[in-house]
């Protein structure tokens, strides 16, 4: 996962043996615009499977103009908001998160990242100016896309993977099965439940897709769990890890975040590159995106859903 950071950097914890803690110091920040920082993103995905970026590129405007537009869909009443859902699993949805009984304490609409797409199935339902609203998803996801390719380029750099686009070529597919996601986090009144544990805004969990680039506003939240070594991804055989992470609520200030999730097409098969094995037999067995989004889909949120698919 990727936060996109501007220099005041947002407050993020990591959770060690439960006990959350901030140590925004620890997680690791690159910088886009210095030279070669390969070898530094293969430690952070090595490590972590979490790192901020400065100097990202995507201009300052698109994340502005979303950010207001998110406020202002998620402004409308429930009734507006509700003719964009039930989430199938796109649209809108509220406090029900996926299709097996998760609840957190946020709202969210779900789109794709095809604008014409997003344009035929939403314009009719997104309040007054809905093309105002799809003009800055495109523009923002497009520049996060673009940003989200130089990264898995300078990774497959650092793995010394050729070609350079194994991972970004399945971004930029046009049958890339990528999503956008609008998350809004009221403030709660309630900060933990009746046994003192936090109330929960997005139960934890770790995303399937390749990359995860993440944009809030300045409400912390969002905690990530380090080395617990159970989640792995699969193309690098284990090498990069997809973080666990959660988003706890707030009791002053709402949080908005938006979330670009590049997958690939559905018909790709996912094993680990043979360039990585060193020998190694796959940890894995063979399967298709679309078998893996549709076990996921049977999964609960904290589930580990990769462990179907290891070789016993
Ligand atoms: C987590 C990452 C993305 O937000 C998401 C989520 C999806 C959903 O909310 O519809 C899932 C969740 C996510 C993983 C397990 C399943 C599917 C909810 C759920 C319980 C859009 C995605 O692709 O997977």
């Amino acid at each position: 996962m990727v936060v996109l950071s501007q220099p005041a950097i947002e407050h993020v914890s990591l959770v060690k043996n439960c006990k959350p803690t901030t140590f925004s110091s620890e997680i690791p920040v690159i910088d886009l615009s210095k030279p070669d920082p390969k070898a530094r993103l293969v430690a952070a995905c090595e490590e972590f499977g979490f790192f901020k970026v400065i100097n990202h590129g995507v201009p300052t405007e698109f994340i502005t103009e979303l950010e207001s537009e998110a406020i202002k869909f998620f402004s409308l009443p429930s009734f507006e908001k509700e003719k964009t859902g039930p989430p199938d699993p796109l649209g809108y949805g509220n406090k029900r998160i996926g299709p097996n009984g998760d609840v957190g304490w946020v709202e969210f609409l779900l789109l794709t990242t095809n604008r014409e797409f997003n344009s035929q199935r939403f314009s009719s339902m997104l309040g007054n100016n809905p093309e105002v609203f799809l003009c800055a998803v495109n523009d923002y996801v497009s520049a996060v896309k673009k940003m989200a390719c130089e990264i898995l380029e300078l990774l497959a750099d650092g793995l010394k993977i050729k070609p350079r686009d194994v991972f970004s070529k399945l971004l930029m597919d046009k049958q890339s099965d990528s999503v956008f996601r609008l998350n809004h986090y009221p403030p709660c009144p309630k900060l933990q439940d009746m046994n003192g544990r936090d109330l929960i805004g997005f139960g934890e969990h770790t995303d399937p897709q390749i990359i995860s680039v993440m944009r809030s506003n300045n409400t912390s939240g969002l905690q990530i769990s380090l080395r617990d070594g159970e989640w792995i991804s699969v193309m690098t055989n284990g090498r990069f890890k997809s973080v666990r992470h959660r988003v706890v609520t707030n009791s002053m200030k709402s949080r908005v975040s938006m979330i670009y999730f590049g997958g690939p097409p559905l018909s790709e098969k996912i094993a680990p590159l043979p360039s990585l094995m060193e020998g190694e037999e796959s940890l894995y067995k063979e399967f298709t995106w679309f078998e893996y989004k549709k076990s996921a889909y049977k999964s609960r949120l904290a589930d580990n859903r990769l462990g179907l698919f290891e070789k016993i």
